[in-house]
């Protein structure tokens, strides 16, 4: 009797930096999925979890949230391409990378999306993720068209983006963001010098892309340092052309 392998449903809104993380292990992975795409209005389609949090993995009958502990999760169950090393000294450097990718990584985008350098960049990119979100669960014309402001409220947004030194200017902020994810790649040629990819490139690369692949207008980003433009190169060759979980049609482009 052939064995029925359980069912796997990632949810989440296509444009959830820490949603694109765990859409990127299980593309490496290639395991097969189904990505339900919810509603930012109502969370109707997370509702069985009581609670508002995405992305949210669903494996067989059993549900978790939080991307680190999907991704680790996911080699649990999942043990073939793995993305955390064997030994222990390894694994904690790849931890520490993907908490620096979760917490200093990810939050300056949403500052971007908070605090405007340019005005008209910003709103033709909060249009065009709207856009991704509305393809996936149709949203009215008027939130659509109101959403580069309506990111600036969301509280999640507004708490993540408060943690951070606003002291710091954002030409300063990449360029410390830069020397950091140099100083992690090490001697390479995978975050935390590990010769395969790991938890951490896959938590980064979409992270890393996504601006360029969805033609986002973005000055000061990671990708003008050619050390990350080839590290970036060296993980896209482990994932298929469109490694984030908007639909190719809305990609402007599909390489670095
Ligand atoms: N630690 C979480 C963070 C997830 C997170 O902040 N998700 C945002 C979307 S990008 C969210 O669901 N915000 C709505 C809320 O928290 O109510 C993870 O790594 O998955």
């Amino acid at each position: 009797m052939s064995e029925v392998k359980p069912s796997i449903q990632l949810f989440s809104y296509p444009t959830s930096p820490y949603a694109q993380k765990v859409g990127c292990y299980l593309k490496y992975k290639q395991l097969d999925y189904k990505f339900v795409a919810v509603n930012p209005l109502n969370n109707a389609e997370i509702r069985f979890t009581r609670q508002r949090q995405v992305p949210v993995l669903q494996i067989g009958e059993q549900w978790r949230k939080d991307s680190s502990e999907l991704g680790l999760w996911l080699d649990e169950l999942y043990p073939q391409k793995p993305i955390m090393p064997v030994e222990q000294a390894d694994r904690a450097k790849v931890l520490l990378i993907d908490r620096w990718i979760s917490d200093s990584l990810i939050p300056t985008i949403f500052r971007r999306a908070v605090e405007w350098e340019n005005s008209v960049d910003s709103i033709l990119n909060g249009w065009k993720l709207s856009r991704a979100v509305s393809d996936a669960t149709p949203l009215p014309r008027y939130v659509r068209l109101m959403w580069p402001w309506g990111i600036k409220r969301a509280p999640f947004i507004v708490n993540m983006v408060k943690a951070l030194d606003l002291t710091e200017s954002i030409p300063a902020m990449t360029a410390r963001l830069q020397r950091e994810f140099v100083e992690h790649l090490g001697s390479g040629p995978y975050l935390g010098g590990q010769s395969e990819p790991s938890l951490a490139d896959l938590s980064a690369y979409p992270i890393v892309v996504s601006g360029h692949l969805m033609g986002m207008r973005v000055k000061n980003s990671l990708l003008d340092h050619p050390a990350i433009v080839d590290w970036s190169r060296r993980v896209q060759s482990h994932l298929p052309d469109n490694p984030l979980l908007v639909p190719d049609r809305l990609l402007m482009r599909t390489h670095l």
